[in-house]
């Protein structure tokens, strides 16, 4: 079972390489290490397991937060009655709004213990091609805050961390036609 300790911290150079793409059909490992990510997320949203094992909550996590630099990600939440959630390899944004978005609260990151003030802007509907964990090809469309998560997910897969989008002069720029997400 993953813990917190599992999580790789922000200054792990692991968290700036560009994670490695899998092999499609998934190894057995692969598809071990989604399933164990999901494990996680699942249990830091459950009140009862979270506190016992002292889990921060999280909507998503990406292989290399867990030391591993293989393009893997899952990603669970519920939004607007609807449940999102994925366990994907090799994911590509394939195509994106010319509009971005960003959440009035900013964001975190569970590899982030500090807390970082500022918008991050992001595209507001993206396309995302990947394959899921069967290793059948999946294609997603996802706008608002969906979209705002997927792009912190594949982020980490190129070592983008969310605060490198922060503007540094104003932290809270909002750039033009952008929608905020409450
Ligand atoms: C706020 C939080 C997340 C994404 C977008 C906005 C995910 C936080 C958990 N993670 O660190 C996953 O990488
Ligand atoms: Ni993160």
């Amino acid at each position: 079972m993953l813990l917190m300790k599992d999580i790789v911290r922000d200054g792990h150079p692991v968290l700036r390489e560009k994670a490695t793409e899998v092999t499609i059909p998934p190894l057995k490992e692969d598809v071990k290490t989604l399933e164990n990510m999901l494990t996680f997320i699942k249990n830091s949203q459950d009140e009862e397991i979270a506190e016992k094992y002292n889990l921060r909550s999280g909507v998503g996590l990406a292989a290399p937060q867990i030391g591993i630099s293989k393009q893997l990600l899952v990603v669970h939440f519920e939004y607007d009655d609807q449940l999102y959630s994925y366990q994907l390899m090799n994911p590509k944004i394939i195509s994106h709004s010319v509009q971005k978005a960003f959440l009035s609260g900013g964001e975190g990151c569970l590899s982030v213990d500090e807390v970082i003030e500022g918008y991050v802007p992001r595209y507001a509907k993206i396309t995302v091609k990947a394959f899921d964990i069967n290793g059948n090809p999946v294609k997603i469309r996802l706008k608002g805050y969906p979209a705002i998560v997927m792009q912190h997910e594949i982020d980490h897969l190129n070592g983008i961390m969310f605060y490198d989008h922060i503007n540094k002069e104003d932290p809270f720029y909002i750039p033009e036609n952008a929608k905020i997400i409450e």
